[in-house]
């Protein structure tokens, strides 16, 4: 049996959603984003990456009757013990955007020496065959950098002009979108699914197979 051909994707967040359909391009997979069936957004509750992308995934599709991917991902800085993680996006409070989160960010290391400033992007990529999907695959990809005292460059989004590539020599800002899709916490863990998927040919859990 071949892998699901229409999925949606939970995710509003635009940056996401171009790199998901980048790195999906080839696949034989109609991916599309949750906005197109109106869903509500869900609820981000959880206290672990792996518990609010399930959350984003069930409720697309409870809510569109697909199967359904979701993205929940964050930066992690080692100064400031992990933050801004799960709440990467709001770092900076409820409806701030990305410059204001990178400011944010800067005032928090402000001062703090080059080899303190480590920190990885976390990705966690889910998939459900539907909204009860006892069984959903769950993949993961970390990608290791350094933070910035000022941004840099112009492409991708969230931390990205912030995100310090040491084996690039650039920010993940000044990365073209295919060289950050190979390298990125996103990349690894779609890629991931991907080889899941085919293998597991979207079967929905306790469906028997010919
Ligand atoms: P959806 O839940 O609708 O997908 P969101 O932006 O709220 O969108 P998250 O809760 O997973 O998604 O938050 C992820 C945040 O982490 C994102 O808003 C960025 O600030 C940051 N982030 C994640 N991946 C990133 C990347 O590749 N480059 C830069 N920042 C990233």
């Amino acid at each position: 049996m071949s892998p699901p051909h229409h999925i949606v994707l939970a995710s509003n967040n635009a940056g996401k959603v171009r790199e998901i359909n980048q790195l999906l391009a080839d696949q034989q997979i109609q991916v599309s984003p949750q906005r197109e069936f109106a869903i509500p957004e869900a609820e981000e509750s959880g206290l672990t990456f792996v518990e609010n992308a399930l959350l984003k995934a069930r409720n697309a599709a409870a809510h569109s009757g697909l199967p359904a991917i979701a993205d929940d991902s964050g930066l992690e800085v080692d100064a400031l013990r992990g933050a801004p993680g799960i709440y990467s996006a709001r770092y900076a409070g409820p409806g701030c955007s990305d410059a204001d989160n990178n400011h944010q960010l800067l005032l928090a290391l402000n001062g703090l020496p080059e080899a303190q400033r480590s920190a990885r992007f976390q990705c966690v990529m889910v998939y459900l065959r539907h909204a009860e999907d006892p069984t959903p695959i769950i993949c993961q990809g970390s990608w290791e950098g350094r933070i910035l005292t000022t941004p840099e460059g112009e492409n991708g989004f969230g931390y990205d002009p912030l995100f310090w590539v040491e084996e690039e020599g650039c920010s993940a800002a000044q990365l073209s979108a295919e060289r950050k899709n190979q390298l990125s916490h996103r990349g690894q863990a779609l890629r991931q699914l991907v080889r899941a998927l085919a293998g597991s040919g979207g079967v929905p859990s306790g469906a028997t197979t010919p």
